[in-house]
């Protein structure tokens, strides 16, 4: 099974409009350590290109679209986020890519830890020998 899938929230909607509610240990697997979000993205730049030994992250795509280049020691795939009700669980030691970002993307990424520079593998040789 990959370390990476996409999770349907439950959208509340009404009359007025929509509501997604994200809850740690119940539709978001994990204790939510930190929240950043990612957003004025310029045109043709990439973003990532590492993975995490340890991380858990869910990324929201909450405005516009971009794209995910996603791989582990199973499989590979490239996915795209356009919607505030769909969630992308990325785990530990996946690779990931993000790309062809409109301009109004906005991305809010959940995360079950906090941000420790030392904890990137940004390596693609050396994360390709760890998958070995
Ligand atoms: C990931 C993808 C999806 C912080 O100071 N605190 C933080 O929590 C984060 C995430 C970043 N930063 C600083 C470090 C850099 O100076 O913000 C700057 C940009 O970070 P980075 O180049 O790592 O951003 P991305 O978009 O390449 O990657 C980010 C996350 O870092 C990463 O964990 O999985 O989004």
């Amino acid at each position: 099974m990959p370390n990476f899938k996409k999770i349907k929230f439950k959208v509340f909607g009404d009359r007025r409009g929509k509501l997604i509610s994200l809850e740690a240990m119940r539709n978001v697997p994990f204790e939510i350590k930190r929240v950043y979000y990612i957003f004025d993205t310029k045109e043709d730049v990439d973003r990532g290109n590492h993975s995490h030994p340890k991380l858990n992250q869910i990324v929201v795509c909450l405005s516009g679209s971009c794209k995910f280049y996603l791989e582990d020691k199973c499989s590979r795939k490239t996915l795209k986020l356009n919607k505030p009700s769909d969630g992308l669980f990325i785990g530990k030691d996946v690779w990931r890519r993000m790309f062809d970002f409109s301009s109004d993307c906005v991305l809010m990424v959940l995360a079950d830890d906090y941000y420790i520079e030392e904890e990137y593998n940004r390596d693609y040789k050396k994360f390709k020998l760890l998958k070995k």
